[in-house]
C-alpha cells in the first residue's frame, strides 16, 4: 500500500499563536470542555463523495484536481481510495466518514455485480476500520445521479424506478450496518419536480413515504440500530424539493407516522438556500426533538446554488455549537464536512488545509458556545424575557385555567399592557456575543 501524501505528516495541535499552516490552531482532539473532549463533541467525518471523488468538475470546465489515487481501472481505483481515505482521517485525526454507496464503488453491468464490488470494498473498508479504530458516521445511496432517477426515485412516475431504488436502498442499508454506521440519510436529490403540469403530488409523497417505511422496516428488521435522517433541501437539482426545510420534513414525517425512528440532518449551506439561518434550522429540529446530525458545509449568501464550502464563518459555527449543546449534544450524530475545496484550490496540500480550517473553526465555535452558555448573559435574558410566564396570569395560562372569558375579564380589569412591554435588547445581546467572542 503506497502514501499518497508523503509530504505531510500527522497534522498535530500547536495552539493559536503557531503560523504552521499543517497545523491546528484551536482543534486539541483531547482538551475537556465541559466533561468530554473536543473530539467527542464534534465528532468530525470525511464526505468520501468531495473528498475522494469531487474533482473540480463543474457546468463549464472539466475537473482541476487529479483523484484517480494513481488508478484508471474501476475496481483498482475504489480500492485505492479506501486507502487514501483512511490515510487522509488519520493524519487529521478524523474518527468518521460518510458515504454514498456509488462513490464507494460505482455501478457496473448489472446490480448483482455492482453489489458484488460493493462488497468486495466494503470487506475492505472493515479490515481498515479495525486497523485504525475509523467509523462510519453515515451511509446513504445515491438515488439522483444514474439516467434512471431523472423524474426521482421513491417520487418516480416508473413504478419500476421504484423497485430499483428499493432495491438499492436495502443494500446500502446492509452496507451501512457492516461497516457500523450510526446513521441512514435520505437526502431526495430528484424527490421533487419541475412542473405540476406534468406531476401527481399526492401520490409522490405517499409513495415516499411508502419507501422511507420499508427502509425502516428492513432496516430495524437486519439490526440497524441506529437513526433514520432526512436531509432538508429546498431546491437543486429539481425546482422543488419536498424535503423543502426542517418544518416541511416535520410535517411529512408526522403525517406519515415515521417520527419515531427518522432525525433531521441539517445542512448550513440548506439552511441558506431555504432562506432561513443555520441556526433557524437546528432551533426548529431540537425544539421538536428531532435534532440528529449536521453537514458543516457553508454556502455563500450571494449565489442561490449549493456551493458546499468548508466552513469558516465562526459566529455560524458558535451558533450552531450553541444549538447542539442545548440539544444536549450529539448521539449517533456528528459533524460532517460535505464540503469540497474550490475548483482553484486543486492541489492534494489543499485537502488538508481546507480540512484544518474546517475543524479549526468548529473547534473555534464549540469553545465560544461553551462560553455562551457559562457566561449566562444570553440565556438569563431570555429568561427574564418571559418571565411574566412563571407566575400570574401566565402561569394560569399555561396551566390551563384561564380561557378567553376569564382573559377578557382580566384584560378589562387591567388596562393598557405598557407596563409589563419590555426592550428586545437586540444590539446590547449582539454586542454580548461579540465579547464572549473577542474575549477567548
Ligand atoms: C447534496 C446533499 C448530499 C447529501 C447526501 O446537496 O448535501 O450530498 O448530503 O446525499
Ligand atoms: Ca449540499
Ligand atoms: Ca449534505
Amino acid at each position: 500500500m503506497s502514501e499518497f501524501f508523503r509530504e505531510i505528516g500527522k497534522i498535530p495541535y500547536k495552539g493559536k499563536n503557531s503560523d504552521d499552516p499543517l497545523s491546528f490552531k484551536y482543534y486539541d482532539p483531547d482538551e475537556v470542555i465541559g466533561g468530554k473532549t473536543m473530539k467527542e463533541h464534534l465528532r468530525f467525518a470525511l464526505s468520501w463523495w468531495h473528498t475522494m471523488g469531487g474533482d473540480g468538475t463543474d457546468m463549464f470546465g472539466v475537473g482541476t484536481a487529479d483523484k484517480s489515487w494513481g488508478e484508471t481501472e474501476p475496481a483498482a481505483r475504489a480500492k485505492a481510495k479506501v486507502d487514501a481515505a483512511f490515510e487522509i482521517m488519520q493524519k487529521l485525526s478524523i474518527g468518521y466518514f460518510c458515504f454514498h454507496d456509488r462513490d464507494l464503488s460505482p455501478e457496473y453491468g448489472d446490480l448483482a455485480e455492482t453489489n458484488a464490488k460493493l462488497d468486495e470494498i466494503s470487506d475492505y473498508i472493515v479490515k481498515k476500520q479495525k486497523e485504525t479504530g475509523i467509523k462510519c458516521l453515515w451511509g446513504t445511496a445515491k438515488c439522483f445521479d444514474h439516467p434512471r432517477y431523472m423524474h426521482g426515485a421513491g417520487t418516480s412516475p416508473s413504478a419500476d424506478v421504484f423497485a430499483f431504488a428499493a432495491a438499492q436502498i436495502k443494500k446500502a442499508i446492509d452496507t451501512t450496518i457492516k461497516l457500523g454506521g450510526q446513521g441512514y440519510v435520505f437526502w431526495g436529490g430528484r424527490e421533487g419536480y419541475e412542473t405540476l403540469l406534468n406531476t401527481n403530488m399526492g401520490l409522490e409523497l405517499d409513495n415516499m413515504a411508502r419507501l422511507m417505511k420499508m427502509a425502516v422496516e428492513y432496516g430495524r428488521k437486519a439490526g440497524f440500530t441506529g437513526d433514520f435522517y432526512i436531509e432538508p433541501k429546498p431546491k437543486e437539482p429539481t425546482k422543488h424539493q419536498y424535503d423543502f426545510d426542517t418544518a416541511t420534513v416535520l410535517g411529512f414525517l408526522r403525517k406519515y407516522g415515521l417520527e419515531k425512528d427518522f432525525r433531521m440532518n441539517i445542512e448550513a449551506n440548506h439552511a441558506t438556500l431555504a432562506q432561513h439561518t443555520f441556526q433557524h434550522e437546528l432551533r426548529v429540529a431540537r425544539e421538536n426533538g428531532f435534532f440528529g446530525s449536521i453537514d458543516a458545509n457553508q454556502g455563500d449568501p450571494l449565489l442561490g446554488w449549493d456551493t458546499d464550502q468548508f466552513p469558516t464563518n465562526v459566529y455560524d459555527a458558535a451558533l450552531c455549537m450553541y444549538e447542539v449543546l442545548k440539544a444536549g449534544g450529539f448521539t449517533n450524530g456528528g459533524l460532517n464536512f460535505d464540503s469540497k475545496a474550490r475548483r482553484g484550490s486543486f492541489t492534494p496540500e489543499d485537502i488538508f488545509y481546507s480540512y484544518i480550517a474546517g475543524m479549526d473553526t468548529f473547534a473555534l465555535g464549540l469553545r465560544i458556545a461553551f462560553r455562551i452558555i457559562e457566561d449566562g448573559r444570553i440565556d438569563n435574558f431570555v429568561r427574564e424575557r418571559y418571565s411574566s410566564w412563571e407566575t400570574g396570569i401566565g402561569k394560569d395560562i399555561i396551566d390551563g385555567k384561564a380561557g378567553f372569558e376569564e382573559l377578557e375579564k382580566y384584560a378589562l380589569a387591567k388596562g393598557e399592557v405598557t407596563d409589563s412591554l419590555t426592550s428586545g435588547r437586540q444590539e446590547l445581546l449582539e454586542a454580548v456575543i461579540n465579547n464572549i467572542m473577542f474575549s477567548l
